[in-house]
């Protein structure tokens, strides 16, 4: 074959790869709108039957020289294209998305501006029991020069034999000894009824990872006016989080700090996996702030420092940890919570990081 051959042949090649791209993109603008359409129906955007009915149609008019075989392989890859755009526009349509708002959201807690490209931390023990454990851990956030203090008043436990937390009783404890040390409080609410009450003592509802698709207690908290912690669920993936977040912005409700806890994996060397990558992409895709729990992700209070060092390089907003004046009598978590002790060594090994950091 001569060379002019070949160029002329690889030409009309070019001319047909030109056609086919404008064609795909044209089906693709086609799949697009079929996706909104879909979207107001709320109808599945994947249809196994739609596809198996277009190969089959495409295969009866397949002429070749390629086989069935191929071209059905070809096909599939442009209907998992489709989808995937289709997915694409749905992403960029939420309110948390950052293609929405490209700006960081800040959420303000009581002059504490979450989200403002400083670390932050909340520190407090797993669960309130009396005055005095909340008060001594508070006097030490507030040497420290911290604000936000964390407590558990209700809490959802494994077992229904196990603590379940001082309910009201726990929040009122957590007002008083916050009003007392100019703190803030985070704690976790897990029935929608107790929302309106709690706002009166708390200054973050925390939705906790067993709640995360508690799809009542989500759109109620994104109904009033109090930031809110949402965890990550023990088995959610990264876009049922931020769905759960959707819930709470959809209400009104736009100040939202997104907590990754770990999740269930396989591995048994820690409680959870923490999974680190899961900060960038939650940034990257919405304009929340993003914190990592180092207890419940790890459950070891061996690895709270490097975990925390790895989610404030990785750029977490924060980081919060539990610290219980004698963990040895907690009446919950009582192997990965940090004496006040232990709590000092961390801060001050963060604290260096930090400063190293900037
Ligand atoms: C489309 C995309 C995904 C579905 O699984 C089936 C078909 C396609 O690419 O043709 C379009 C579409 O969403 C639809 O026809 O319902």
């Amino acid at each position: 074959m001569s060379n002019q051959e070949l160029d002329q042949l690889r030409k009309q090649v070019e001319e047909k790869n030109l056609k086919l791209l404008e064609l795909i993109n044209e089906r693709a603008s086609l799949v697009q709108e079929i996706g909104r359409v879909k979207e107001k129906q709320g109808v599945n955007r994947y249809d196994p039957v739609r596809e198996r009915n277009m190969l089959d149609l495409i295969k009866e008019h397949n002429d070749g020289p390629f086989e069935h075989s191929t071209v059905e392989h070809i096909f599939k890859e442009i209907f998992k294209a489709g989808l995937e755009l289709q997915k694409d526009d749905h992403r960029k349509a939420l309110l948390v998305s950052r293609k929405k708002k490209p700006e960081d959201t800040i959420v303000n807690i009581k002059g504490e501006t979450i989200g403002d490209g400083n670390p932050h931390f909340v520190f407090g023990p797993c669960a309130v029991e009396s005055y005095e454990q909340v008060a001594q851990v508070a006097q030490a956030v507030k040497a420290k020069g911290l604000k936000l203090l964390r407590g558990g008043a209700f809490k959802p436990r494994t077992s229904p034999y196990d603590f379940q937390g001082l309910g009201i009783e726990g929040l009122k404890i957590l007002k008083k000894v916050a009003d007392e040390y100019d703190l803030a409080v985070v704690s976790e609410i897990v029935n929608p009824a107790d929302i309106e009450k709690a706002v009166d003592y708390i200054d973050v509802i925390q939705i906790g990872a067993r709640n995360m698709q508690n799809f009542e207690l989500l759109k109620t908290a994104g109904a009033v006016n109090k930031p809110v912690l949402l965890k990550r669920g023990l088995s959610a993936t990264l876009e049922e989080f931020i769905n759960a977040a959707e819930y709470i912005i959809s209400q009104g409700n736009g100040d939202i700090i997104l907590c990754e806890r770990g999740i269930r994996t396989y591995e048994r060397a820690t409680r959870n996996t923490l999974d680190i990558s899961a900060v960038p992409i939650l940034k990257q895709e919405t304009h929340l702030p993003v914190f990592v729990d180092v207890t419940h992700s790890t459950g070891r209070r061996d690895l709270l420092i490097p975990t925390a060092k790895a989610a404030l390089a990785i750029g977490a907003d924060g980081v919060m940890a539990e610290v219980h004046p004698d963990p040895a009598v907690a009446l919950s978590d009582s192997a990965q919570q940090m004496d006040l002790d232990q709590f000092d060594h961390f801060y001050n090994e963060i604290g260096a990081s930090v400063k190293a950091r900037v």
